[in-house]
């Protein structure tokens, strides 16, 4: 760990060592867990707003979005800046939704720390688990605060020793709260060993260290020292002499310990009601490292000129494109070129307002207007040479919800277009897939939500009339028999005639073949020229099959034929290889073939017995299970799952899981399909397609 204390910019009560970029700080943390409201109350208490907006009354600086104000609940992240003691801030609100994960994780790659908000219930805690690993994965300084502590009905050791479970790193409790009756009416903080009493709306205040706290406080404040001494053999000897160390002491290695990523401060609070808010800034006013560290841990390349890196893209109404990015080094000027895009304005981001400015310097967090080849996670520099995005950029979780897409009006189906690749670049977890031979076009997200929220912004933003509906699924068809077929074409018509004959032996072929064609004509009954039109016929007739489907694993030889001299062509041989082959077809006995994914599903333990009735509900084959490697807790379930069933699969596996089960998939197979299933499948692709 580091150990030169000029290294962390913060380490005394007093103030800052470090220099005055802007620091910043992500806010992340379980669904509804009160992000957006904590988010208001910094920028509350670091002057940006005057009146505090409310979730409830849609009057928020985050979540300005329709869609986000609609559901009381974020969808995308949201960007404020405020300062706080003469220090300059952004913080990140970011969507708790498992559907809007990689906003967050984005977030998170470029901020100096993250605050994780979490709801102060143990049964609540597996929740923020994915996040904790993440975080522990990365190495990213953070900080979790118990959020709505005025609401706590249980008490903070078992809460944290829930939490604990989820995190590598230890969980260290700064705060223990005091109590009147069931109500938490304050905190001691357990370094400055100070009494608080919140107050409604305003900062808490100091007050006499209660007689009912002070044993808690002393075993509390016992336990955050050792925990600390684990990182330090120095403080250890100090406690293990029973010397009281040093308060200054104590906040460098705090300081340390969370530049490092050794340790994890909890604080206390709610944000809704300002409780806990000063003592979260001072402690990420003392505590946080500044960009430059950020950058090292990053491992982002060493350089003198000036460097960015985006971490959200938006097509905003009226303003084009617009990149936001943390500025790592350098200043960035308006009109200035950056990976060879010209940079048309620099904007301040307050949720959805926008303060232009002249340049932007190292830390500060702004939006770059009109960098129109320029990607979420794009390095930027004035020569533009930065190969990677450095360490840990995160993956864009494999879509595992679809729905097909489709607009009123087919003359707007262009703009849908264009639309939808302006969603799909804002948002890396949303996949567009047109299929032609469908006729569909197909979205793919993280879930029901992901997929409503991408159809109402194109209602509200690009003014399109779209519905969302279950897609179709690719499906196929072969034949169990092998069937001998004569065909022959001819038509007299006065002058120039037609006339083909031919004699081929259709059969099944091995699952995956595709289709096959041989020719053993003897003697030239079908003069070799001709031939080529009879595969090309043969191949025609399996576009659609007996059953509606595309035939496939089929074999074609042609045997015999008759020919003549004046008559005969190529168009003539088609014509009788494709009825040939569509009579062939429909005596060989056709079959349905569906498509099989192998999908692996992750998920929490005590929730696996039920993935395994959720499987077996949807006509899963389960091959195996296992423990998640690098997951405590959680285990990992393969099946063969038929793609009919796996459109949806995730709304049962969240349902039973937490919300927090989630799937991997490959195509595998192609599988018969047979009885009461398929004749619907049938009937119903008769009736869609005639
Ligand atoms: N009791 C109590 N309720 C709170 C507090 N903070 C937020 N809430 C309520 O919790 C709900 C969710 O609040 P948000 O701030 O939108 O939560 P969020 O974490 O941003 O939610 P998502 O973005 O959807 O993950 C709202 O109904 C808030 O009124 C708090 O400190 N105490
Ligand atoms: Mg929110």
């Amino acid at each position: 760990m580091a150990s030169n204390p000029k290294d962390v910019s913060g380490a005394t009560e007093n103030g800052r060592l470090g220099g005055g970029a802007t620091r910043c700080a992500a806010i992340l943390g379980p669904y509804q867990s009160g992000k957006t409201s904590l988010f208001e109350a910094l920028l509350h208490a670091t002057g940006t707003v005057g009146r505090k907006g409310t979730v409830r009354d849609g009057t928020t600086v985050g979540d300005t979005a329709p869609e986000a104000r609609e559901r009381g609940a974020s969808t995308e992240l949201s960007v404020g800046h405020g300062a706080f003691l003469g220090d300059s801030w952004t913080f990140i609100d970011t969507p708790g939704g498992i559907e809007f994960t990689l906003d967050s994780r984005h977030a998170c790659m470029i901020a100096d720390v993250a605050v994780v908000v979490v709801e102060p219930e143990a049964a609540k805690a597996a929740a923020a688990g994915p996040i904790l690993k993440f975080l522990d994965d990365h190495g990213i300084p953070h900080v979790v605060l118990l959020n709505k502590m005025d609401q706590a009905g249980e008490t903070v050791r078992e809460i944290l020793g829930a939490l604990q479970g989820f995190s590598t790193r230890p969980l260290a409790l700064r705060q223990v709260p005091i109590r009147d009756g069931e109500r938490v009416t304050g905190y001691v903080d357990l370094v400055s060993e100070r009494a608080y009493r919140y107050r409604e709306g305003e900062p808490s205040a100091l007050i006499e260290l209660p007689g009912s706290v002070a044993d808690r406080e002393a075993e509390a404040r016992a336990e955050l020292l050792e925990t600390l001494a684990d990182f330090d053999d120095g403080l250890l000897e100090q406690l293990l002499e029973d010397v009281d160390p040093d308060r200054t002491e104590v906040y460098t290695h705090l300081a340390e310990t969370l530049h490092s990523d050794l340790l994890v401060p909890v604080l206390l609070g709610a944000g809704e009601h300002d409780h806990g808010i000063q003592r979260l800034l001072k402690l990420l006013r003392h505590e946080t490292p500044d960009h430059t560290a950020t950058v090292a841990r990053r491992g982002l390349a060493e350089g003198a000129e000036p460097m960015a890196q985006v971490f959200k893209t938006v097509h905003a109404p009226h303003m084009g494109k617009l990149s936001h990015v943390r500025i790592w080094r350098g200043t960035v000027k308006d009109g200035e070129t950056l990976n060879g895009a010209k940079v048309s304005g620099i904007y301040a981001a307050t949720g959805g307002k926008l303060d232009k400015r002249p340049s932007a310097g190292p830390g500060d967090v702004v939006a770059l207007g009109r960098m129109d080849p320029i990607q979420t996670g794009d390095v930027l520099t004035p020569t533009g040479g930065m190969p990677d995005k450095g360490l840990g950029w995160p993956e864009v979780p494999q879509p595992v919800f679809a729905r097909a897409l489709k607009v009123a009006e087919r003359n707007d189906e262009v703009k849908l277009s264009g639309a939808l690749a302006k969603l799909a670049e804002e948002d890396p977890s949303l996949l567009v897939r047109h299929d032609p031979e469908l006729g569909e076009l197909a979205i793919w997200g993280q879930g029901d939500t992901h997929l409503r929220v991408v159809a109402e912004r194109l209602r509200s933003r690009f003014k399109l009339d779209v519905t969302l509906s279950e897609p179709s699924v690719a499906y196929r068809e072969t034949i169990r028999n092998r069937v001998d077929e004569h065909a022959r074409h001819k038509k007299q018509s006065g002058g120039h005639g037609q006339f083909a004959d031919i004699r081929i032996t259709v059969e099944p072929i091995g699952r995956g073949s595709g289709f096959a064609f041989e020719e053993k004509v003897v003697g030239g009954s079908v003069p070799k020229n001709y031939i080529p039109a009879v595969a090309e016929g043969c191949r025609e007739g399996c576009r659609r099959g007996p059953l509606g489907f595309p035939v496939v694993d089929v074999k074609v030889t042609l045997t015999d034929g008759q020919h003549h001299a004046v008559d005969s062509s190529d168009m003539a041989f088609k014509i009788a290889a494709r009825s040939g082959l569509h009579d062939a077809l429909a005596k060989a006995v056709p079959v349905l073939l569906e498509p099989i994914h192998q999908v692996t599903i992750s998920v929490p333990s005590e929730a696996t017995s039920k993935v395994h009735g959720i499987l077996s509900s949807r006509r899963g084959q389960i091959l195996g299970f296992d423990a998640k490697d690098g997951w405590p807790g959680w285990d990992t379930v393969t099946a063969y799952l038929p793609e009919a069933e796996m459109h949806d699969l995730i709304l049962d596996l969240r349902a039973q899981s937490q919300g927090l089960a989630t799937f991997a998939w490959t195509f595998d197979h192609l599988q018969e399909l047979t009885g009461r299933l398929a004749d619907r499948v049938v009937e119903h692709h008769e009736a869609a397609v005639g």
